[in-house]
């Protein structure tokens, strides 16, 4: 059972989320435990402040340490790994996803404003962006670390489901389709209705590595392919030279 505490201002963001599809059974399941607080709680004056304007001047408001940080010491514990969203992390990757199944208990932190005070950064083990773009708060990037990582935890979808994703061999997935044959004249590849296992087998690789040459070849820049995948390549470019 993984844990998982998230610290944000904005827990209403998080109710779709929780309670939907995939990562609803698996908190139910027991494969994952996920809490989110909220760290305006712990401010102490009236006004429940929880950031301030920048020392030296300048625009927009900074977060401040006190609040946040009195929150992160109920929740934090020996196992924790503490994460930070922001722009300034190391960005995100299904590698990264499966490196941090490992962990037993992760807390993320979600910042909104302008940026946090820097002295948060000495609490924090792992600084994660989700891409290179602005958002208005580190909830939906929360959300898609969460989302990313439960799904790969035993019992929280089929195993199986794992090992045609996308990335997780290097490769893009090859085309699916399903019933009907065909449909408004656009007919299903015959091979897929042969029964041949082996030719599906081979075509959808042929698929896949057409795929990513196409759509990313960056993906197959320091690739060791197989014998078998080097033939259906050359195949490939000879096809597309045509
Ligand atoms: N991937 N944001 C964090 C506040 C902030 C500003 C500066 C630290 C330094 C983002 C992303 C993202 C917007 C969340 C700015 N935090 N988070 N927020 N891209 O854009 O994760």
């Amino acid at each position: 059972m993984m844990k998982i505490d998230i610290l944000s201002l904005f827990p209403e963001m998080f109710e779709g989320f929780l309670h939907t599809s995939i990562i609803k059974r698996a908190i139910e399941k027991g494969v994952v435990e996920i809490h989110v607080h909220d760290f305006r709680e712990f401010a102490h004056d009236r006004h429940k402040s929880v950031d301030d304007t920048p020392y030296g001047g300048g625009q927009g408001m900074v977060l401040m340490c006190q609040p946040l940080l009195d929150c992160l010491k109920t929740v934090v514990d020996k196992d924790a790994l503490v994460i930070l969203m922001s722009p300034q992390g190391q960005t995100f990757s299904q590698k990264m996803a499966v490196d941090l199944t490992n962990e037993k208990h992760l807390i993320i932190i979600c910042g909104h404003y302008e940026g946090f005070d820097e002295r948060i950064r000495d609490y924090v083990d792992m600084e994660i962006s989700i891409g290179d773009y602005v958002l208005t708060g580190g909830e939906l990037s929360s959300m898609v670390i969460t989302d990313a990582v439960t799904r790969l935890l035993h019992g929280a979808i089929r195993e199986a489901s794992h090992e045609d994703d996308s990335f997780s061999d290097g490769l893009l997935e090859y085309p699916q389709y399903t019933k009907p044959a065909e449909y408004d004249g656009a007919k299903v590849p015959e091979v897929l209705l042969s029964g041949h296992h082996e030719n599906i087998r081979k075509w959808r690789l042929k698929q896949s590595l057409k795929r990513t040459y196409l759509r990313r070849p960056d993906l197959l820049r320091d690739r060791a392919f197989t014998k078998e995948e080097a033939k259906l390549m050359e195949e490939i470019q000879a096809e597309l030279e045509k």
